[in-house]
C-alpha cells in the first residue's frame, strides 16, 4: 500500500534532511554531533514511549524494571568518566539543567553574575533566557579581550561588592577555560555558589583535554550531552557536593521535568563507555583539528579571533567576517555550499546585532568524529576562502563539498551494532 500524500510529504522531508545533513554537508555547528551506530540503535527503542517520573526504584509509574537499572548505570558510568561523586541525568537539556540549578540556588530578586553575552554566555544564563524567566537579576562579569577571558581581578572585586547568590561560568563560545579557581575562592568568601556550564566542552573534559571545574572549586556543573560529548540530545548536572546533589535531585522532578525522555538513557550510557575507550584520542584530535583549521583560515586571509593566544583550546573557532559581508551573509553563503556554521555575536557587537552579527562560529567536533584530520580541515579552509574571499559560486563549491564528504561518512571513536543484534525484528531504520 502506498502512503497517503500527506505522509509521503513527511517521509520526503525527513529523508531529504537526513541525506543532506548526514551524507552531503560539512557540519560545523559547534553545539552538535552525531552518535555512534550502537548509540543510535540504543536510542531508537521502546523506552521512547514510556514514562518514569521520580528517581530509580522509587517511581510514580510501573513498568520501569529495566529503565531503573539503565538510569543507575548512566549515573555510575558518567560519575566514573567525569571523576565526580554525583550525576543527575534527568534534565532533558542543558537549559533545563541550568533552570533547576539556578532555582535551587536563588530566589526571584536575587543576583547572579554571569559571563558576558557577547563573550559567549549561553542565553539561558541571561536575563533574555532562563535566568530572567526565574526573576534572577543578571550582572555581567568584566571581560578582557586581551586574554579572551573573564578579567579575574575586576571580577573578584565585583563579586565582593555585589555579593551575588551565584556566579555562572562556561559559555557557548568557549575558546579558553574560565578561571574557576580564582572565581570560586572569591565567590565562597561571600557565600555564593559557582555554577559552571560545561555543555560545550564535556567531551573534552571526559577526554582529559579541558579542566574539570568540579576539581577546580566549582560547586556544581551543568551540561548537555550532545556537543563534544557525542551522545543523545539531553542534559545533566554533576557535583561532588552531596547536599547540592540532593537539592537538585529533589527538585528536577517535579519542578522542571515530568518524564525525562527515557530513550536518552541507554544512548547516554553507550556514549559514556565510548568516551572511556576513545575519549582521549577523540578529544586530542578535536583540539589539533581546531588549531590547524584556525591557522589555515588565517593563512587563507580570514581574521580568526584570539590569534595571539593560539586561537583556541577547544573545538570552537570564531572568525570576524565583517570584511566579507558580515555573519548573516557569510553563514548563508556557506550553507548554499553545504558548509553549515552559525552566525555569532562577537564581543564588540551590541546585543541587537544578533540577526546580523560580525562573526561566524565553527566547531570541529562532528567532522572529527567522522574521521577528518588536520589536512582535511586545511582543505575546508580553502573552500571557505573560495566562497567568501574569491566570490566563487556556492553551487560550484557545493559539488566539491559533496564529493569530499564521501570520504567521511563513517562515525569513528565509537562502537558499531554487533552483527547478531542487526537481525532484530524491531530495529528502526533511519529514513535515507
Ligand atoms: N544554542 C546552543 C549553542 O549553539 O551553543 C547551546 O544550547
Amino acid at each position: 500500500m502506498s502512503l497517503p500524500p500527506e505522509l509521503e510529504k513527511v517521509v520526503e522531508l525527513t529523508r531529504a534532511h537526513n541525506r543532506w545533513r548526514r551524507l552531503e554537508c560539512i557540519n560545523m555547528i559547534a553545539s552538535e554531533n552525531v552518535m555512534s551506530p550502537l548509540a543510535e540503535a540504543a536510542y531508537l527503542t521502546d523506552m521512547m514511549h514510556r514514562y518514569a517520573e521520580g528517581k530509580p526504584r522509587r517511581r510514580y509509574y510501573q513498568g520501569n524494571i529495566y529503565t531503573d537499572e539503565v538510569e543507575l548505570l548512566v549515573m555510575d558510568l558518567m560519575s566514573r568518566l567525569l571523576k565526580v561523586k554525583y550525576v543527575e541525568p534527568r534534565p532533558v537539556s542543558g537549559t533545563v539543567a541550568n533552570a533547576v540549578v539556578f532555582r535551587v540556588l536563588a530566589n526571584p530578586g536575587d543576583k547572579a553574575l554571569i559571563a558576558p553575552v557577547q563573550a559567549g554566555a549561553h542565553v539561558s544564563h541571561t536575563k533574555f533566557g532562563t535566568l530572567g524567566a526565574l526573576g534572577i537579576e543578571h550582572i555581567e562579569l568584566p571581560f578582557d579581550l586581551d586574554s579572551w577571558n573573564i578579567d579575574v581581578d575586576k571580577a573578584v572585586r565585583m563579586i565582593e561588592e555585589v555579593r551575588p547568590r551565584l556566579v555562572t561560568l562556561g559559555a557557548s563560545v568557549y575558546l579558553f577555560p574560565h578561571p574557576t579557581k580564582e572565581i570560586a575562592a572569591a565567590a565562597h568568601s561571600v557565600e555564593a555558589k559557582v555554577v559552571h556550564d560545561v555543555a560545550h566542552v564535556l567531551g573534552l573534559i571526559a577526554g582529559n583535554r579541558w579542566p574539570n571545574p568540579i576539581h577546580e572549586g566549582a560547586d556544581v556543573a551543568t551540561t548537555s550531552t550532545h556537543k563534544t560529548f557525542p551522545g543523545p540530545q539531553g542534559g545533566a548536572v554533576f557535583t561532588d557536593d552531596e547536599e547540592m546533589y540532593k537539592q537538585v535531585s529533589r527538585y528536577v522532578f517535579p519542578w522542571f521535568v515530568s518524564n525525562h525522555h527515557l530513550h536518552r538513557l541507554p544512548a547516554t550510557a553507550v556514549t559514556a563507555v565510548e568516551m572511556m575507550y576513545f575519549g582521549e584520542q577523540y578529544a586530542d584530535q578535536i583540539v589539533r583539528n581546531s588549531k590547524a583549521f584556525a591557522e589555515a583560515l588565517a593563512e587563507e586571509g580570514f581574521k580568526v579571533l584570539a590569534e595571539h593566544l593560539g586561537y583556541t583550546q577547544s573545538h570552537t573557532i570564531v572568525v570576524d567576517v565583517r570584511p566579507h559581508g558580515g555573519g548573516a551573509k557569510v553563514a548563508k553563503m556557506l550553507e548554499d555550499a553545504n558548509i553549515i556554521v552559525n552566525k555569532n555575536l562577537l564581543p564588540w557587537d551590541p546585543p541587537e546585532a544578533v540577526r546580523d552579527p560580525s562573526g561566524i562560529r565553527l566547531g570541529t567536533q562532528e567532522m572529527t568524529r567522522f574521521g577528518m584530520r588536520e589536512d582535511d580541515f586545511r582543505y575546508v579552509a580553502r573552500l571557505i576562502r573560495e566562497l567568501a574571499i574569491n566570490g566563487r559560486d556556492p553551487r560550484e563549491v557545493r559539488k566539491k563539498v559533496v564529493e569530499f564528504r564521501k570520504d567521511f561518512l563513517e562515525v569513528k571513536y565509537g562502537f558499531n551494532i554487533p552483527k547478531d543484534l542487526e537481525e532484530s525484528p524491531i530495529k528502526i531504520p533511519m529514513l535515507l
